[in-house]
């Protein structure tokens, strides 16, 4: 589902300005470390409560959080997903993903009678897309779901209304897609109907958190949509709110996940260069980052998730001459599980026997998430390149479609090679002394 429409309303490209700016910041918040759930518990230093109705298109790891926060600051929220089972699922108060207190959230606010799901949008007075971009086969941006989502839309928008674009999208998208779709509605877009895109920031494991907590940037198509934005997230975050306009803000997000992966890319690349020098990279990063202004990320298997590693690629697609060393840390973070799968065999042909212990399947620690997960690529490799029997152990997951799971002690038992893919804190408190008997291969640096 998605909605576009042409408009010619430039905003001002400005990032800090008089009205619709900088805002001006929400009282403090509470000390860190409160729960995020209690944190929706204490309407005090919130703005009051709303009564606007708004519709949620996509009930992700972004939506179906944002809907359910909503609600509990007041919203009336339907929610719309393609998915029936989704739908279903959260109509019964449960949830479909995995994420800390976002249960008890949703099972609040549709017990509440305050949100409820769809396969089909309907009326509100704000409208927020939050459907998945991907990347096809050749790294280009896959916008279909964002045009599906603004077409569902787009009838059931009245003039008065505000639409929101949330999911991370090339540059324009806001104004040269979605703009587009609402003025074949006969809707001027920036006049009649406002229009802004705002990028989620959340950390997958701190998602209710961080949409209170977090800054945001909204960048409307001109400054009344901007302000009206504005004016929207100020009222369930509790970080500053910060307009700009859209082109800026989608460019923002962007940028946010391409300054991770270069900076990863560049951990990842100094640790093949240490092994080739026989020296420790983690032993080096940390005294590197004893200087007062260096700050080395972590090595690890790869880069993984649906965020970093994709997000890059936007920029790189739109400028393909100009964006080499974006280009270049998505090329050396997407090598690193090839160069790990030669250091096993490597290892392998050093033992008699091997058996080796695969720690970790999902893309980074403590999550059940293995989505686009180099942990996964990497065993994928080995079971196809080496006999040696491998046993596969991810604390996270019951089953596996592909891998047969063992306990990590069966694992620790039988095998004579430890490769660590994951640094879940199962793994980390693993006696050193049982690490000492085998040939360990540790991606991400747990037992130094
Ligand atoms: N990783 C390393 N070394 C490090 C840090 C991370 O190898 O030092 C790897 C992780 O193991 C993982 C990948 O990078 O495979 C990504 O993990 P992450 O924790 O860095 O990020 P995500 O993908 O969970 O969430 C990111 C966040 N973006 C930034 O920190 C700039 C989050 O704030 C975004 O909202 C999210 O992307 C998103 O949805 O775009």
């Amino acid at each position: 589902m998605s909605t576009t429409s042409k408009h010619d309303a430039r905003p001002n490209p400005t990032t800090a300005r008089p009205s619709g700016g900088v805002q001006a910041p929400l009282p403090a918040g509470p000390a860190h470390g409160v729960p995020a759930i209690e944190l929706m518990r204490q309407p005090e230093p919130m703005r009051p409560v709303a009564t606007a109705r708004v519709c949620v298109v996509g009930l992700g790891y972004i939506g179906l959080p944002t809907a359910s926060l909503l609600c509990s600051r007041g919203f009336q929220v339907h929610g719309v997903d393609l998915a029936t089972h989704v739908v279903d699922t959260i109509n019964s108060g449960r949830i479909h993903i995995v994420e800390p207190d976002l249960d008890v959230m949703v099972r609040s606010a549709v017990h509440g009678g305050l949100l409820k799901a769809s396969v089909q949008p309907t009326q509100a007075d704000i409208f927020m897309i939050a459907v998945p971009t991907p990347i096809d086969d050749a790294a280009r941006p896959d916008m279909r779901a964002v045009e599906s989502a603004a077409r569902a839309i787009a009838p059931h928008v009245r003039p008065g209304n505000l639409v929101i674009l949330e999911s991370t999208s090339p540059v324009g998208t806001t104004e040269d897609l979605v703009a587009p779709i609402l003025e074949e509605y006969g809707l001027k877009v920036g006049e009649d109907v406002f229009l802004a895109y705002c990028p989620e920031r959340v950390l997958p494991g701190r998602i209710l958190t961080e949409l209170v907590e977090n800054d945001r940037v909204v960048g409307g198509v001109n400054q009344a949509s901007t302000d009206k934005a504005v004016a929207f997230y100020e009222a369930f975050v509790r970080g500053q709110v910060i307009g700009t306009d859209a082109r800026t803000a989608e460019m923002v997000k962007l940028t946010e996940n391409s300054f991770r992966d270069v900076n990863i890319a560049f951990a990842n690349e100094l640790s093949m260069i240490c092994a080739s020098q026989g020296i420790s990279v983690w032993n080096l990063i940390r005294l590197a980052n004893r200087h007062p202004r260096v700050n080395i990320l972590q090595p690890g298997p790869g880069v993984g998730g649906h965020c970093i590693a994709v997000d890059p690629w936007f920029i790189v697609h739109a400028n393909p001459d100009l964006a080499r060393v974006i280009r270049t840390a998505r090329e050396v973070n997407d090598s690193k599980p090839g160069w790990v799968v030669e250091r096993v065999k490597k290892c392998v042909q050093k033992v008699k026997d091997p058996v080796i212990a695969c720690l970790g399947l999902s893309f980074k620690a403590d999550v059940d998430d293995i989505r686009s997960s180099p942990a996964v690529e990497v065993v994928q490799a080995l079971q196809r390149e080496l006999d040696a029997p491998l046993m596969v152990v991810e604390p996270n997951l019951a089953s596996h479609p592909e891998f047969e799971l063992s306990s990590l002690e069966e694992a620790l038992e039988r095998a004579n090679i430890v490769l660590v893919l994951t640094d879940h804190k199962q793994f980390k408190r693993i006696d050193r002394e049982v690490l000492h008997e085998k040939m360990l291969i540790d991606t991400r640096g747990i037992y130094l």
